[in-house]
Parts: C-alpha cells; structure tokens; sequence
C-alpha cells in the first residue's frame, strides 16, 4: 500500500475512543526506544527514522487530542509542553545545528497514527518544502 492509501485509511478509521500504537508504547507493552518522559510527555524514536535523529513526543493521556485540528484551548498547556520538550530532546540529542518539527494533521497530513504526536527530526541537512 503506498503513502497515500494508508493515510487514507488510517484517516477513515480514526475516532476519538479507538486505542492507537501508542497507547501500547505508552503503557510498555510493545518496546520502544525511550529517549524522553515525564508526568505527562513521553518521546521516542520512530521505528521508522527519515533522518538521523527521528523522535516523537506524544502527550501520554490523549485526552481526545487525536489530532492537532481537534485541539481545544483546555490542550493549550499540554501543547506547549510538547513544544518545550522538542526542544529539550533536540538539545540532548546535540542538534546544534538545527531540527524541525512536524506535526502531520488529517488526510492531506499524512496522518498514520490517531494519537497527536510531534516528529522531531534532525542531524542531516533537511530540505524545504518538504513533499
Ligand atoms: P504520522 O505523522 O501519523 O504519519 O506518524 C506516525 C509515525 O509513527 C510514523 O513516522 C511511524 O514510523 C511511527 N511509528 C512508530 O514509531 N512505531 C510504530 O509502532 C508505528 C508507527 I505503527
């Protein structure tokens, strides 16, 4: 199935109560690499990195944040923790160069996984725009 197709049907399955991957990640039963967590953010790298340094954070109650475009202003703190966090992680990870941030929201998003989750990505020269 290419990109576009899993997207699609990924976006087509998406509700608000369904469990997601990450639910398991955040709960360890599935392993993941760890490299960042607190009370409220956990952030790991993506199993399937797009650059040298491929992180997600993810807020570990989702709190019916599945996706950017559904955030309320109750989200507004948890956001900024995400955010802040991104930042923390870059430096740990010695990105001093730079990094970027991506949030893939919905259908035209890409969007795989129902679960808010930022992609912090870094250590290679990125390209704009991106595809
Ligand atoms: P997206 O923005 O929803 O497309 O990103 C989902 C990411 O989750 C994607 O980069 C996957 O490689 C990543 N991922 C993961 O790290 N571990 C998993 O078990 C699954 C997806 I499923």
């Amino acid at each position: 199935m290419d990109e576009a197709s899993a997207a699609k049907e990924a976006a087509a399955s998406a509700n608000s109560a369904a469990p997601t991957i990450f639910d398991k990640i955040i709960a360890k039963e599935i392993p993941s690499t760890i490299v960042y967590e607190d009370e409220k953010v956990l952030a790991f790298r993506d199993v399937n990195p797009q650059a040298p340094v491929h992180i997600l954070l993810i807020p570990k109650a989702r709190d019916g944040l599945t996706q950017l475009s559904k955030a309320e202003f109750r989200h507004s703190e948890i956001l900024g923790d995400l955010l802040y966090t991104a930042k923390l992680v870059a430096e740990k990870e010695g990105l001093k160069d730079g990094f970027r941030v991506v949030i893939n929201d919905g259908l035209d998003g890409c969007q795989s996984v129902y679960h808010l989750h930022l992609h912090l990505l870094g250590g290679r020269q990125l390209k704009w725009p991106p595809g």
